[in-house]
């Protein structure tokens, strides 16, 4: 006989999948201290778990719901695409860590003498279920309800339920998605009253046209007392005057569905989902989801999650304008749908199927295409179907993740459009598209997705140009269902993203790869508090910092990557010219009258006082323009400086999320015509390169007329130019007046963000710059000149070992109404293009400058873009003004080390320090800067936060600029135009101290 937890079938003794509600009917919650113990395998304990009889007093407890490794018990790990056992389905290894759980229980004394139904919303990966030493069957499929009907067996006092877990199951081979494999009973466990004349199940079907029918197995009444409405089940009736339901306007008629027995709450949401003219539609018109993928996770719960936890989750995504989510990669948690349906989400529900590690047998055997797996396969589709069909904001039916193709999957179409044909269903890895409404794709570059907007795009690999399937393809709506991989410092290009998505009708939106980092809660050896990934666990194969790919930090703290999603994707456009602004309503269904625009003037940072307002905006409605006119802002008036006026779109009143005056979109506009313009893009001036004889050779210092010597003799000499004064041998600035710094060298190097390292050879960009000795640049002084009193100008080179390739730099310093203008020169040098590694062409991560200052340095103060951390193709988020912060709060604890805190389109910076002298720098125009007290090697050395401490000096870095971030961990490479091409690279600034 077939162990149950190998046998490839899903379950056995189970009721029918049903969906999940709330009604009058008593409910016992089993939540709480359940007996436990942990065995190696499958057997458990034994066969005496079921046992009234058997003394567990001996056993430790454990909380319900949780997973066992977050409590004390094993490890959890962590894998990506792997398998953590041999493929060897539907087998599993002797090794199979099996938690035996044991719960005494009375039943309250007014508990109905009916029926009754045990409940568990989510074990994982099996349980067989024993109560009162009788088998009531057994269960699998992770992230689903399963019910056993336990009448006749519970008694009012002293009932022992018993279940057996199994790590490993034939299940798990349907459960290889991309997260921590955390076994146990980790949803909520409840006895469900089920009075005579109850209501088993029903199916609510509400369009936007007022059209209502529930059935139910059992006859009876719906009433909806705002409507005047009572109508028996089975009834169809179209009500006048209904709003419809939509995740901008989430109308929820809440009334109930009664039957002999028992009352049930319903929150109908009138709403309709069709593809039509190959796009999708809701109540009649397009819609462009701003989504995430979202996975269930808590640094200290894992995937089990309390109904605070979903909410915070929820309000965040709201407030970061986030209207979609997809549930990757399996049915969350009932209440989650549940308040989705109250705050307003359009929801991709996926089944929880992946079987991604068959990729490791090219995809024979796979599941899917496997009859032995049809049954399992299906079951799951039809407890997610039913479980959440009556959810107004599930919009689509996800058939699973990363699971190739097969026949299982028409099996599962087909019932699914039977059971519920009005909502579309998706499914992403089978490139026939045969069985997904959308055609949709993962991770596409800019250019792949714009030609998809046109529907030109290359069919996939096997499917012949101008046949059906590609024919049909062409003709789906695209669904971009992951893509901006989060990982780390990044993701680069939100906004050319959303370009391309807001400008094809073919798109009905996007996923960002993903919600949360899966950081599990840690201490380290000296009991220091960390976030653990894959590696952290000493068990192989494990799938290291592949978790940590989201937009908020494990405990839920905002990265910049969410503030630049949430401008990125903010539902109002403007666009000013003139005495006007064109304000576009990008929502697909509301208009823009719950906003208020407001308007404020400032020059060089500091707001102008009267020069502030609102701005009236007539009705504009969805996906609809209007031209407002803009009050003369009285720039003339302001006075020098860089004038810039801001408008923000606010929520006038408070809604269920956010308070009144949270700002839902924003816009900047330049007034004054300064002396500088902004590039649009980093995009580094060239100029022409000279021929490489110019430096000279290594010199003695070059003692020139006026040089003046300091320090005792042997001491080194100074070179003193205004009050600047320089290391006489290597030309390096050491002082401004009272002011003690140490530099510029010449800065190519970035500690590497988990994007520059690609993803496996794939752009593994700083693989290539590690190659090549970027990280290892060695300068030599090349001299210094004194062509007048004024003027300094100092020589060298800077490059690795092994390599002719560097740069040749010069650094002309001029003093000048009392402060040092820096003008830095940086031509490469030698050969780039490598010849020992042929294939790289190598492009610095960084064109820039290195000074040190004292470690008594603290704050900083900034004209630019701020106040969050910006880099090129990341800085629609950052706004212009002027911003304070301390030193150690530039720096965002990304959970694995790696470059962070860069400031583009810097215009001035002042450091500071309690007693010291202030320094000023002023860029020419701009300047990107990061100031840390630890250097860039030592962030790249790191291996968690609290690695990071004070070397005592303050890192300056005044840079030309840095390449973007892109979001090549899991994706394209980064675009050309994000890079620092190597050639000449000129820049300049000026140094001051002021009081
Ligand atoms: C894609 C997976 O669907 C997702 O779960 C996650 O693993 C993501 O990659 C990377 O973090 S699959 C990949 C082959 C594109």
């Amino acid at each position: 006989m077939v162990a149950f937890h190998e046998d490839p079938g899903p379950g056995s003794g189970r009721r029918a999948a049903r969906a999940d509600f709330r009604s009058d009917a008593p409910r016992l919650s089993l939540n709480g201290r359940w007996r436990f113990l942990l065995s190696g395998t499958a057997d458990g304990t034994g066969p005496t778990l079921p046992d009234p009889e058997l003394d567990d007093s001996g056993w430790e407890t454990i909380r319900v719901p949780s997973h066992w490794v977050l409590e004390g018990h094993d490890q959890p790990r962590y894998t990506n695409t792997a398998y953590p056992f041999p493929i060897d389905p539907p087998y599993l290894p002797d090794d199979n860590p099996t938690g035996d759980y044991r719960l005494r229980f009375d039943l309250p004394p007014d508990w109905p003498a009916g029926r009754s139904v045990l409940r568990y919303q989510g074990v994982d990966s099996c349980g067989t279920v024993w109560l009162n030493g009788e088998l009531l069957g057994h269960s699998k499929g992770s992230r689903l309800p399963f019910e056993f009907d336990v009448t006749g067996l519970v008694r009012p006092r002293g009932n022992l339920l018993a279940v057996r877990v199994q790590r490993w199951s034939s299940g798990s081979y349907l459960e290889d998605q991309d997260m921590w494999w955390l076994p146990g009973i980790f949803r909520d466990v409840e006895l469900l009253s089920r009075p005579e004349g109850g209501i088993d199940d029903f199916t609510v079907r509400a369009s936007h046209d007022g059209t209502l029918l529930v059935t139910a197995d059992v006859p009876g009444i719906v009433e909806i007392p705002e409507l005047g409405l009572t109508v028996p089940t089975g009834q169809s009736v179209t009500l006048d005057g209904v709003e419809p339901w939509s995740a901008e306007h989430p109308r929820l008629y809440r009334g109930t569905l009664s039957a002999a027995g028992e009352r049930i709450e319903l929150a109908i949401g009138f709403r309709t989902v069709e593809i039509s003219g190959g796009r999708l539609l809701v109540n009649g018109v397009p819609v462009l989801f701003r989504g995430v993928n979202r996975h269930e996770h808590d640094p200290e719960r894992g995937r089990s999650l309390d109904r605070d936890t979903m909410i915070r989750d929820i309000e965040l995504m709201k407030r970061h304008n986030v209207n979609a989510v997809r549930t990757a990669h399996y049915p969350p948690h009932p209440e989650f749908l549940r308040l989705c349906d109250e705050y307003g989400l359009w929801v991709v529900d996926e089944c929880d199927i992946e079987t991604h590690g068959f990729i490791y047998a090219g995809w024979e055997g796979n599941p899917p295409d496997e009859p032995m797996w049809r049954e399992a396969l299906l079951d799951r589709t039809r407890r997610m179907v039913e479980r959440d069909k009556n959810h107004p904001s599930v919009v689509v039916w996800s058939l699973g993740n990363e699971s190739g193709s097969g026949a299982a999957f028409a099996d599962i179409e087909n019932w699914i459009r039977r059971r519920d044909p009005t909502r579309p269903l998706h499914y992403e890895r089978d490139p026939s598209y045969r069985h997904s409404d959308f055609h949709s794709l993962m991770y596409p570059s800019l250019d792949d997705l714009e030609r998809i907007g046109q529907r030109k795009e290359d069919p996939p690999e096997g499917v012949t140009p101008g046949s059906d399937e590609d024919v049909r393809r062409r003709g789906l709506p695209f669904l971009l269902c992951e893509y901006a991989h989060a990982m780390g410092n990044g993701p680069g290009s939100l906004s050319d993203y959303q370009a391309i998505l807001e400008s094809y009708e073919r798109f009905c939106g996007a996923f960002v790869w993903e919600w949360i980092d899966h950081g599990l809660s840690g201490r380290d050896s000296q009991g220091r508090p960390y976030y653990r990934h894959g590696g952290d666990i000493d068990a192989q194969p494990n799938g290291e910092r592949y978790c940590l790919d989201g937009l908020l930090f494990p405990d839920r703290t905002p990265s910049p990557g969410l503030a630049e999603l949430r401008k990125a994707i903010e539902p109002v456009g403007f666009d000013v010219s003139g005495g006007s602004v064109i304000i576009t309503n990008k929502y697909d269904m509301v208009d823009l009258g719950h906003l208020s625009f407001r308007w404020w003037v400032e020059v060089d940072g500091v707001p102008v006082e009267r020069l502030t307002g609102t701005l009236e905006v007539p009705r504009c409605g969805a996906r609809e323009r209007v031209r407002v006119p803009l009050p003369r802002f009285g720039a003339g008036s302001a006075g020098e400086g860089e004038t810039w006026v801001t408008i923000e779109a606010v929520l006038t009143a408070a809604t269920r999320w956010a308070q009144a005056g949270h700002v839902v979109a924003w816009t900047q506009v330049r007034l004054a015509t300064g002396t500088h313009r902004r590039p649009a893009r980093l995009s580094l001036p060239a100029a022409p390169t000279p021929p490489d004889d110019a430096l000279p050779p290594t010199t003695a210092v070059a003692v020139l007329p006026g040089v003046g010597w300091v320090g005792a003799e042997h001491e080194q000499p100074f070179v003193r130019v205004g009050a600047a004064e320089f290391d006489g041998r290597t030309g390096r600035l050491k002082r401004i007046g009272e002011l003690e710094l140490d530099g510029p060298v010449l800065d190519v190097w970035r500690a590497p963000t988990e994007n520059d390292r690609g993803q496996g050879p794939r752009n593994a960009l700083a693989a290539d710059w590690e190659a090549v000795g970027l990280d290892r640049f060695l300068h030599r002084s090349g001299g210094i000149e004194r062509p007048d009193d004024h003027t300094l100008v100092v020589r060298g080179r800077s490059g690795p070992a092994t390599r002719t390739l560097g740069f040749r730099t010069t650094f002309t310093y001029r003093w000048r109404d009392g402060a040092l203008h820096l003008q830095i020169d940086a031509d490469p040098v030698g050969d780039w293009l490598d010849t020992a590694y042929g294939h790289l062409s190598v492009s610095p991560p960084r064109m820039g400058a290195r000074f040190t200052l004292p470690g008594g340095y603290t704050d900083v103060t900034w004209f630019g873009r701020g106040p969050e951390e910006s880099y090129t193709d990341s800085r629609a988020a950052a706004r212009v003004g002027r911003f304070t912060s301390s030193i150690d709060a530039l720096q965002t604890p990304y959970v694995v080390p790696q470059e962070n805190g860069n400031h583009v389109e810097t215009r001035r910076l002042e450091v500071s320090g309690p007693g010291l002298a202030t320094l000023r720098v002023d860029g020419e125009p701009h300047l990107d800067f990061t100031a840390r007290r630890w250097t860039s090697e030592t962030l790249q050395a790191a291996r968690r936060p609290h690695d990071l401490t004070d070397s005592g000096r303050v890192w300056l870095n005044l840079d030309h600029g840095q390449q973007g971030l892109g979001s090549a961990s899991c994706g394209p490479a980064l675009p050309e135009r994000y890079r620092v091409p190597v050639r000449r690279h000129s820049w300049s600034m000026t140094l001051a101290v002021v009081d």
